[in-house]
Protein backbone atom coordinates (compact mmCIF):
# COMPACT_ATOMS: atom_id res chain seq x y z
CA UNK A 1 0.00 0.00 0.00
CA UNK A 2 1.29 3.20 -1.18
CA UNK A 3 1.16 6.24 1.15
CA UNK A 4 -0.70 9.41 -0.13
CA UNK A 5 0.76 13.43 -0.20
CA UNK A 6 -1.96 14.30 1.72
CA UNK A 7 -0.95 17.26 3.68
CA UNK A 8 2.94 16.79 3.66
CA UNK A 9 4.86 19.29 2.21
CA UNK A 10 8.15 19.67 1.97
CA UNK A 11 10.02 22.47 4.16
CA UNK A 12 13.76 22.34 2.95
CA UNK A 13 15.28 20.97 -0.14
CA UNK A 14 18.67 19.03 1.16
CA UNK A 15 20.63 21.88 0.50
CA UNK A 16 19.15 23.82 2.87
CA UNK A 17 19.69 21.23 5.39
CA UNK A 18 22.48 22.24 7.48
CA UNK A 19 23.88 21.74 11.11
CA UNK A 20 22.12 25.61 11.95
CA UNK A 21 18.85 23.82 11.70
CA UNK A 22 19.94 21.49 14.58
CA UNK A 23 16.81 21.21 16.67
CA UNK A 24 14.30 21.42 14.17
CA UNK A 25 12.17 19.40 12.47
CA UNK A 26 11.63 19.39 8.81
CA UNK A 27 10.14 17.52 5.74
CA UNK A 28 11.97 16.15 3.14
CA UNK A 29 10.77 14.11 -0.55
CA UNK A 30 13.20 12.39 -3.08
CA UNK A 31 14.31 9.17 -3.58
CA UNK A 32 15.84 6.54 -2.01
CA UNK A 33 19.45 7.20 -3.44
CA UNK A 34 21.33 4.01 -1.43
CA UNK A 35 21.01 2.17 2.09
CA UNK A 36 22.02 0.36 4.51
CA UNK A 37 20.38 -2.25 6.73
CA UNK A 38 22.69 -3.17 9.88
CA UNK A 39 20.02 -4.85 11.81
CA UNK A 40 18.97 -2.12 14.50
CA UNK A 41 20.24 0.62 12.41
CA UNK A 42 19.55 1.92 8.96
CA UNK A 43 20.78 4.72 6.77
CA UNK A 44 19.01 6.03 3.99
CA UNK A 45 20.77 8.14 1.65
CA UNK A 46 17.87 10.68 0.40
CA UNK A 47 18.42 12.51 -2.54
CA UNK A 48 16.35 15.73 -4.08
CA UNK A 49 17.03 17.67 -7.10
CA UNK A 50 19.78 19.24 -5.34
CA UNK A 51 21.68 16.60 -3.75
CA UNK A 52 21.41 14.32 -0.66
CA UNK A 53 21.05 13.99 2.75
CA UNK A 54 21.77 10.85 5.29
CA UNK A 55 18.26 9.59 7.13
CA UNK A 56 19.19 7.73 10.34
CA UNK A 57 17.17 5.22 11.43
CA UNK A 58 17.56 3.36 14.65
CA UNK A 59 15.77 0.73 16.41
CA UNK A 60 14.48 2.24 19.84
CA UNK A 61 15.39 6.14 19.07
CA UNK A 62 12.20 5.71 16.55
CA UNK A 63 8.65 3.66 16.93
CA UNK A 64 8.53 0.16 15.69
CA UNK A 65 6.02 0.90 13.26
CA UNK A 66 8.33 3.71 11.72
CA UNK A 67 11.26 0.96 11.73
CA UNK A 68 9.60 -1.69 10.29
CA UNK A 69 8.45 0.87 7.13
CA UNK A 70 11.74 2.01 6.48
CA UNK A 71 12.20 -0.99 4.49
CA UNK A 72 13.18 0.64 1.58
CA UNK A 73 14.79 0.10 -1.73
CA UNK A 74 17.16 2.05 -4.78
CA UNK A 75 14.67 5.04 -6.02
CA UNK A 76 11.66 4.36 -4.04
CA UNK A 77 9.86 7.98 -3.71
CA UNK A 78 10.10 8.73 -0.35
CA UNK A 79 9.00 11.49 2.13
CA UNK A 80 10.25 11.83 5.71
CA UNK A 81 9.24 14.18 8.31
CA UNK A 82 12.11 14.49 11.04
CA UNK A 83 14.34 16.33 13.36
CA UNK A 84 17.63 17.48 12.19
CA UNK A 85 21.06 16.67 14.15
CA UNK A 86 24.64 17.51 13.70
CA UNK A 87 26.68 14.76 12.43
CA UNK A 88 29.84 16.06 10.81
CA UNK A 89 30.50 12.48 8.92
CA UNK A 90 27.64 12.96 6.72
CA UNK A 91 26.99 14.98 3.36
CA UNK A 92 25.97 18.59 4.65
CA UNK A 93 27.41 17.69 8.26
CA UNK A 94 24.02 16.63 9.14
CA UNK A 95 21.49 13.65 9.95
CA UNK A 96 18.11 13.53 10.36
CA UNK A 97 16.30 10.99 12.98
CA UNK A 98 12.92 10.42 11.29
CA UNK A 99 9.11 10.24 13.62
CA UNK A 100 7.60 9.30 10.14
CA UNK A 101 8.02 8.28 6.62
CA UNK A 102 5.41 8.32 3.98
CA UNK A 103 6.66 5.72 0.95
CA UNK A 104 4.81 7.34 -2.40
CA UNK A 105 5.91 5.18 -5.03
CA UNK A 106 8.14 1.90 -5.33
CA UNK A 107 10.80 0.48 -7.85
CA UNK A 108 11.06 -2.90 -9.11
CA UNK A 109 13.80 -5.62 -7.42
CA UNK A 110 16.74 -4.13 -9.63
CA UNK A 111 17.05 -1.42 -11.71
CA UNK A 112 18.10 -0.83 -15.06
CA UNK A 113 21.09 1.01 -14.51
CA UNK A 114 23.26 1.86 -11.65
CA UNK A 115 22.03 4.75 -9.94
CA UNK A 116 24.44 4.51 -6.27
CA UNK A 117 27.45 5.96 -8.00
CA UNK A 118 29.28 2.87 -7.56
CA UNK A 119 29.34 1.93 -11.10
CA UNK A 120 29.13 3.68 -14.08
CA UNK A 121 26.71 1.91 -16.50
CA UNK A 122 27.02 2.17 -20.40
CA UNK A 123 25.84 5.32 -22.33
CA UNK A 124 23.35 3.79 -24.44
CA UNK A 125 21.67 2.10 -21.78
CA UNK A 126 21.72 5.03 -19.20
CA UNK A 127 20.17 7.03 -21.97
CA UNK A 128 17.57 4.46 -22.84
CA UNK A 129 16.21 4.76 -19.41
CA UNK A 130 17.38 8.38 -19.61
CA UNK A 131 14.44 9.95 -16.53
CA UNK A 132 16.12 7.41 -14.09
CA UNK A 133 19.48 7.89 -14.98
CA UNK A 134 19.11 11.86 -14.95
CA UNK A 135 18.57 11.50 -11.22
CA UNK A 136 22.32 10.61 -10.63
CA UNK A 137 24.79 12.79 -9.06
CA UNK A 138 27.02 13.33 -12.09
CA UNK A 139 24.03 14.12 -14.35
CA UNK A 140 23.08 16.90 -11.37
CA UNK A 141 26.62 18.00 -11.37
CA UNK A 142 26.39 18.81 -15.32
CA UNK A 143 22.52 20.30 -15.37
CA UNK A 144 23.93 22.74 -13.04
CA UNK A 145 26.71 23.66 -14.71
CA UNK A 146 24.41 24.22 -17.36
CA UNK A 147 21.89 25.78 -15.73
CA UNK A 148 24.89 28.43 -14.63
CA UNK A 149 26.51 28.53 -17.99
CA UNK A 150 23.01 29.75 -19.78
CA UNK A 151 22.24 32.28 -16.75
CA UNK A 152 25.52 33.47 -17.28
CA UNK A 153 25.29 34.14 -20.61
CA UNK A 154 21.16 36.01 -20.46
CA UNK A 155 22.88 37.87 -17.82
CA UNK A 156 25.87 39.05 -19.63
CA UNK A 157 24.40 40.03 -23.06
CA UNK A 158 21.45 41.68 -21.31
CA UNK A 159 23.65 43.78 -19.22
CA UNK A 160 25.38 44.77 -23.09
CA UNK A 161 21.24 45.71 -24.29
CA UNK A 162 20.55 43.05 -25.52
CA UNK A 163 16.92 41.67 -26.58
CA UNK A 164 16.06 38.36 -26.12
CA UNK A 165 14.47 37.09 -29.49
CA UNK A 166 12.04 33.66 -30.20
CA UNK A 167 12.37 32.69 -34.14
CA UNK A 168 9.93 30.23 -36.01
CA UNK A 169 11.46 26.80 -35.90
CA UNK A 170 9.15 25.65 -39.29
CA UNK A 171 10.51 27.35 -42.39
CA UNK A 172 10.04 27.38 -45.92
CA UNK A 173 13.35 27.50 -47.08
CA UNK A 174 17.25 26.21 -46.16
CA UNK A 175 19.10 28.74 -43.87
CA UNK A 176 22.63 27.18 -44.43
CA UNK A 177 22.64 25.02 -47.54
CA UNK A 178 19.88 22.32 -48.72
CA UNK A 179 21.48 19.06 -47.57
CA UNK A 180 20.91 19.09 -43.72
CA UNK A 181 17.10 19.96 -43.53
CA UNK A 182 14.84 18.12 -41.66
CA UNK A 183 11.41 17.86 -44.41
CA UNK A 184 7.92 18.30 -42.43
CA UNK A 185 5.10 18.07 -43.66
CA UNK A 186 3.07 21.61 -43.04
CA UNK A 187 -1.05 20.58 -43.72
CA UNK A 188 -0.67 20.61 -47.56
CA UNK A 189 2.81 22.19 -48.03
CA UNK A 190 6.70 21.01 -47.61
CA UNK A 191 8.41 22.59 -44.71
CA UNK A 192 11.40 21.97 -42.90
CA UNK A 193 12.45 22.20 -39.46
CA UNK A 194 15.40 25.21 -38.99
CA UNK A 195 18.71 24.71 -39.33
CA UNK A 196 19.65 27.90 -37.46
CA UNK A 197 18.25 31.28 -36.51
CA UNK A 198 20.17 32.61 -39.10
CA UNK A 199 17.99 34.81 -41.46
CA UNK A 200 15.11 35.93 -38.77
CA UNK A 201 18.21 37.09 -36.41
CA UNK A 202 19.37 39.39 -39.29
CA UNK A 203 16.06 40.76 -39.93
CA UNK A 204 15.99 41.33 -35.97
CA UNK A 205 19.11 43.05 -35.88
CA UNK A 206 17.43 45.56 -37.98
CA UNK A 207 15.09 46.36 -35.16
CA UNK A 208 16.37 45.41 -31.86
CA UNK A 209 19.75 46.23 -32.83
CA UNK A 210 21.23 43.33 -30.62
CA UNK A 211 19.98 40.73 -30.46
CA UNK A 212 20.32 36.71 -28.91
CA UNK A 213 18.10 33.54 -28.91
CA UNK A 214 18.90 30.19 -27.55
CA UNK A 215 17.08 27.69 -29.00
CA UNK A 216 16.67 23.99 -30.88
CA UNK A 217 17.96 23.80 -34.40
CA UNK A 218 17.57 20.67 -36.66
CA UNK A 219 20.56 19.01 -38.48
CA UNK A 220 20.06 15.79 -40.28
CA UNK A 221 23.70 15.22 -40.35
CA UNK A 222 24.11 11.23 -40.69
CA UNK A 223 26.96 11.97 -38.37
CA UNK A 224 27.38 9.50 -35.50
CA UNK A 225 30.66 11.47 -34.21
CA UNK A 226 31.15 12.10 -30.24
CA UNK A 227 30.32 15.77 -31.81
CA UNK A 228 27.64 15.66 -33.59
CA UNK A 229 23.90 15.15 -32.51
CA UNK A 230 20.80 16.57 -35.03
CA UNK A 231 18.80 18.36 -32.68
CA UNK A 232 21.37 21.25 -31.45
CA UNK A 233 20.68 23.72 -28.57
CA UNK A 234 22.44 27.22 -29.89
CA UNK A 235 23.31 30.65 -28.56
CA UNK A 236 22.52 33.00 -31.99
CA UNK A 237 23.88 36.43 -31.45
CA UNK A 238 23.62 39.14 -34.11
CA UNK A 239 24.39 42.61 -33.74
CA UNK A 240 23.92 46.09 -35.68
CA UNK A 241 26.30 48.46 -36.33
CA UNK A 242 29.18 46.49 -35.85
CA UNK A 243 31.74 44.19 -37.78
CA UNK A 244 33.20 40.73 -37.11
CA UNK A 245 36.11 42.22 -34.70
CA UNK A 246 33.39 43.77 -32.66
CA UNK A 247 31.55 40.39 -32.28
CA UNK A 248 35.24 38.11 -30.98
CA UNK A 249 35.45 40.85 -28.59
CA UNK A 250 32.03 40.21 -26.87
CA UNK A 251 32.43 36.31 -27.41
CA UNK A 252 35.89 35.98 -25.95
CA UNK A 253 34.37 38.23 -22.85
CA UNK A 254 30.94 36.01 -22.76
CA UNK A 255 33.56 33.15 -22.79
CA UNK A 256 35.47 34.18 -19.77
CA UNK A 257 32.89 35.56 -18.09
CA UNK A 258 30.51 32.00 -18.09
CA UNK A 259 33.73 30.61 -17.23
CA UNK A 260 34.62 32.82 -14.24
CA UNK A 261 30.61 32.50 -13.14
CA UNK A 262 30.49 28.70 -13.41
CA UNK A 263 34.10 28.25 -11.22
CA UNK A 264 32.59 30.98 -8.66
CA UNK A 265 28.70 29.45 -8.58
CA UNK A 266 29.56 25.37 -9.48
CA UNK A 267 32.24 24.45 -7.80
CA UNK A 268 31.19 21.53 -5.75
CA UNK A 269 29.50 20.03 -8.66
CA UNK A 270 33.06 21.19 -11.33
CA UNK A 271 34.77 18.86 -8.38
CA UNK A 272 31.99 15.84 -8.77
CA UNK A 273 32.96 15.55 -12.58
CA UNK A 274 36.93 16.06 -11.22
CA UNK A 275 37.29 19.35 -13.60
CA UNK A 276 37.92 21.46 -10.66
CA UNK A 277 41.52 21.97 -11.36
CA UNK A 278 41.56 21.92 -15.34
CA UNK A 279 38.94 24.84 -15.43
CA UNK A 280 40.46 28.26 -15.40
CA UNK A 281 39.17 31.12 -16.71
CA UNK A 282 40.55 32.19 -20.12
CA UNK A 283 42.87 34.84 -20.42
CA UNK A 284 41.25 37.23 -23.05
CA UNK A 285 42.13 38.70 -26.09
CA UNK A 286 42.17 35.06 -27.28
CA UNK A 287 44.85 33.84 -29.78
CA UNK A 288 43.48 34.62 -32.97
CA UNK A 289 44.84 33.35 -36.55
CA UNK A 290 43.73 33.47 -39.65
CA UNK A 291 42.65 30.32 -41.92
CA UNK A 292 46.15 30.70 -43.94
CA UNK A 293 48.17 30.60 -40.80
CA UNK A 294 46.42 27.75 -39.32
CA UNK A 295 46.66 25.70 -42.79
CA UNK A 296 50.39 26.47 -42.82
CA UNK A 297 51.34 25.40 -39.11
CA UNK A 298 49.14 22.13 -39.75
CA UNK A 299 51.25 21.60 -43.11
CA UNK A 300 54.56 22.47 -41.50
CA UNK A 301 54.38 20.60 -37.96
CA UNK A 302 52.45 17.29 -38.91
CA UNK A 303 53.07 16.81 -42.83
CA UNK A 304 49.59 17.84 -44.15
CA UNK A 305 48.77 18.89 -47.46
CA UNK A 306 46.05 21.63 -47.10
CA UNK A 307 45.50 23.98 -49.66
CA UNK A 308 44.03 27.03 -49.50
CA UNK A 309 40.05 26.74 -49.86
CA UNK A 310 39.93 23.33 -48.30
CA UNK A 311 37.98 22.64 -45.00
CA UNK A 312 40.22 21.53 -42.47
CA UNK A 313 39.81 17.94 -41.67
CA UNK A 314 38.93 15.88 -38.11
CA UNK A 315 41.89 14.52 -38.45
CA UNK A 316 43.95 17.89 -39.30
CA UNK A 317 42.04 19.64 -36.10
CA UNK A 318 42.74 16.29 -34.13
CA UNK A 319 46.45 17.37 -34.09
CA UNK A 320 45.79 21.21 -34.19
CA UNK A 321 44.25 20.71 -30.67
CA UNK A 322 47.05 19.19 -29.33
CA UNK A 323 49.17 22.06 -30.15
CA UNK A 324 46.07 24.55 -29.38
CA UNK A 325 44.57 23.02 -26.18
CA UNK A 326 42.83 26.27 -25.37
CA UNK A 327 40.13 28.90 -26.79
CA UNK A 328 41.36 30.09 -29.68
CA UNK A 329 40.00 32.12 -33.33
CA UNK A 330 40.59 31.08 -36.50
CA UNK A 331 39.56 33.95 -38.95
CA UNK A 332 39.13 35.23 -42.51
CA UNK A 333 38.58 31.49 -44.12
CA UNK A 334 38.04 31.51 -48.06
CA UNK A 335 35.42 32.87 -49.43
CA UNK A 336 34.58 29.87 -51.46
CA UNK A 337 33.60 27.83 -48.79
CA UNK A 338 31.84 30.29 -46.81
CA UNK A 339 27.68 30.74 -47.26
CA UNK A 340 26.18 33.29 -48.72
CA UNK A 341 25.27 35.90 -46.21
CA UNK A 342 28.87 36.01 -44.92
CA UNK A 343 31.09 39.35 -45.98
CA UNK A 344 33.80 38.98 -48.27
CA UNK A 345 37.01 40.47 -47.11
CA UNK A 346 37.91 43.78 -49.18
CA UNK A 347 40.33 40.78 -51.04
CA UNK A 348 37.61 38.29 -51.78
CA UNK A 349 39.68 35.85 -52.07
CA UNK A 350 38.74 36.04 -48.23
CA UNK A 351 35.98 36.13 -45.92
CA UNK A 352 34.97 38.57 -42.97
CA UNK A 353 34.28 34.71 -41.10
CA UNK A 354 35.62 33.40 -37.82
CA UNK A 355 35.35 29.85 -35.96
CA UNK A 356 36.05 29.81 -32.10
CA UNK A 357 37.52 26.64 -31.02
CA UNK A 358 39.03 24.77 -28.12
CA UNK A 359 41.18 22.66 -28.90
CA UNK A 360 40.20 20.86 -31.44
CA UNK A 361 36.22 21.37 -31.22
CA UNK A 362 35.06 24.29 -32.98
CA UNK A 363 32.52 25.68 -31.22
CA UNK A 364 31.41 28.64 -33.04
CA UNK A 365 30.99 30.20 -36.29
CA UNK A 366 30.41 33.76 -37.15
CA UNK A 367 31.34 36.72 -39.38
CA UNK A 368 30.16 40.26 -40.91
CA UNK A 369 27.44 39.84 -42.71
CA UNK A 370 26.50 41.43 -46.23
CA UNK A 371 23.33 43.93 -45.69
CA UNK A 372 23.48 45.21 -49.27
CA UNK A 373 20.75 43.71 -51.55
CA UNK A 374 21.92 43.29 -54.81
CA UNK A 375 24.59 42.27 -53.39
CA UNK A 376 23.17 39.53 -51.35
CA UNK A 377 21.03 38.26 -54.40
CA UNK A 378 24.16 37.61 -56.90
CA UNK A 379 25.85 35.68 -53.43
CA UNK A 380 23.01 33.81 -53.56
CA UNK A 381 23.23 32.57 -57.27
CA UNK A 382 27.20 32.79 -56.96
CA UNK A 383 26.51 29.69 -54.11
CA UNK A 384 24.13 28.01 -56.96
CA UNK A 385 21.13 28.98 -54.61
CA UNK A 386 17.93 30.01 -56.49
CA UNK A 387 17.25 34.11 -54.66
CA UNK A 388 13.65 33.51 -55.65
CA UNK A 389 13.26 31.16 -52.73
CA UNK A 390 14.35 33.71 -49.96
CA UNK A 391 12.27 36.63 -51.40
CA UNK A 392 10.52 37.17 -47.65
CA UNK A 393 14.05 37.33 -46.30
CA UNK A 394 15.38 39.54 -48.99
CA UNK A 395 12.93 41.87 -48.53
CA UNK A 396 13.88 42.92 -45.14
CA UNK A 397 16.72 44.11 -46.85
CA UNK A 398 15.05 47.08 -48.63
CA UNK A 399 14.19 49.23 -45.46
CA UNK A 400 17.11 50.27 -44.17
CA UNK A 401 18.81 47.32 -43.07
CA UNK A 402 21.88 48.40 -41.02
CA UNK A 403 25.54 46.89 -41.36
CA UNK A 404 25.60 43.66 -38.65
CA UNK A 405 27.49 40.67 -37.43
CA UNK A 406 27.00 37.88 -35.63
CA UNK A 407 27.65 34.05 -34.28
CA UNK A 408 25.80 31.00 -33.78
CA UNK A 409 27.45 28.77 -30.24
CA UNK A 410 26.92 25.23 -29.73
CA UNK A 411 25.93 24.71 -26.53
CA UNK A 412 26.05 21.39 -26.11
CA UNK A 413 29.56 21.62 -27.44
CA UNK A 414 30.56 23.83 -25.24
CA UNK A 415 29.19 22.21 -21.95
CA UNK A 416 30.78 18.86 -23.64
CA UNK A 417 34.46 20.85 -23.28
CA UNK A 418 33.39 22.65 -19.45
CA UNK A 419 32.50 19.29 -17.58
CA UNK A 420 35.29 17.43 -19.15
CA UNK A 421 33.72 15.07 -20.84
CA UNK A 422 34.33 13.43 -24.38
CA UNK A 423 30.47 12.52 -25.60
CA UNK A 424 28.09 15.17 -26.53
CA UNK A 425 25.05 12.80 -25.85
CA UNK A 426 26.51 13.14 -21.89
CA UNK A 427 24.87 16.68 -21.37
CA UNK A 428 21.83 16.77 -23.68
CA UNK A 429 18.97 15.46 -21.66
CA UNK A 430 17.20 13.29 -24.51
CA UNK A 431 19.82 13.58 -27.33
CA UNK A 432 18.75 12.90 -30.70
CA UNK A 433 21.01 10.88 -32.86
CA UNK A 434 20.44 9.23 -36.22
CA UNK A 435 19.89 6.15 -33.82
CA UNK A 436 17.94 7.47 -31.00
CA UNK A 437 14.15 9.01 -31.72
CA UNK A 438 13.36 8.33 -28.09
CA UNK A 439 12.90 8.31 -25.18
P1 LIG B 1 27.23 26.47 -37.70
O1 LIG B 1 26.53 25.63 -38.70
O2 LIG B 1 28.73 26.43 -37.69
O3 LIG B 1 26.88 28.02 -37.92
O4 LIG B 1 26.68 26.13 -36.26
C1 LIG B 1 27.05 26.87 -35.11
C2 LIG B 1 27.59 25.95 -34.04
O5 LIG B 1 26.64 24.95 -33.70
C3 LIG B 1 27.30 23.76 -33.32
N1 LIG B 1 26.85 22.66 -34.19
C4 LIG B 1 26.65 21.39 -33.77
N2 LIG B 1 26.78 20.83 -32.57
C5 LIG B 1 26.48 19.52 -32.45
N3 LIG B 1 26.03 18.75 -33.46
C6 LIG B 1 25.88 19.27 -34.71
N4 LIG B 1 25.42 18.49 -35.69
C7 LIG B 1 26.20 20.65 -34.91
N5 LIG B 1 26.16 21.50 -35.97
C8 LIG B 1 26.56 22.70 -35.51
C9 LIG B 1 28.78 24.00 -33.46
C10 LIG B 1 28.83 25.16 -34.43
O6 LIG B 1 29.99 25.93 -34.30
N6 LIG B 1 24.30 30.45 -38.78
C11 LIG B 1 25.66 30.02 -38.44
C12 LIG B 1 26.22 30.80 -37.28
C13 LIG B 1 26.43 32.28 -37.57
O7 LIG B 1 27.12 32.59 -38.56
O8 LIG B 1 25.92 33.11 -36.81
C14 LIG B 1 25.64 28.55 -38.09
O9 LIG B 1 24.61 27.94 -37.88
O10 LIG B 1 29.28 24.37 -32.19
Amino acid sequence: MLDELGDWRKTHYTKDITPDLAGKEVILGGWVRNFRDLGGLKFISLQDKYGERQITIKKGVISDEIFEKSKVSYQYCIMIKGIVKAFKDAPGGVEIIPSEIKILNTTPDKLPIDMTGETVSELDLRLNNRALDLRSLKNQAIFEIRGELLRSIRKFLFERNFTEITTPKIIASATEGGTELFPIIYFEKEAFLTQSAQLYKEQLSGVYERVFEISDCFRAEKSRTKRHICEIFTLDVEIAFSPMEDVLKILEEMVHNAIKDITENQMSALKYLKVDKQTVIPEIPFPRYKYEEIIALINKRFSFDIEFGEDISTEAYRKLGKELPGYYYITHWPMSIKTFYIMPSKNPKYSESFDLQKGMLELTSGGTRVHNKEQLIKALEEKGLNHLAFTSHLNAFDYGMPPHAGFGLGIDRWLTVLCGLDDIREVVMYPRTPDRLTP
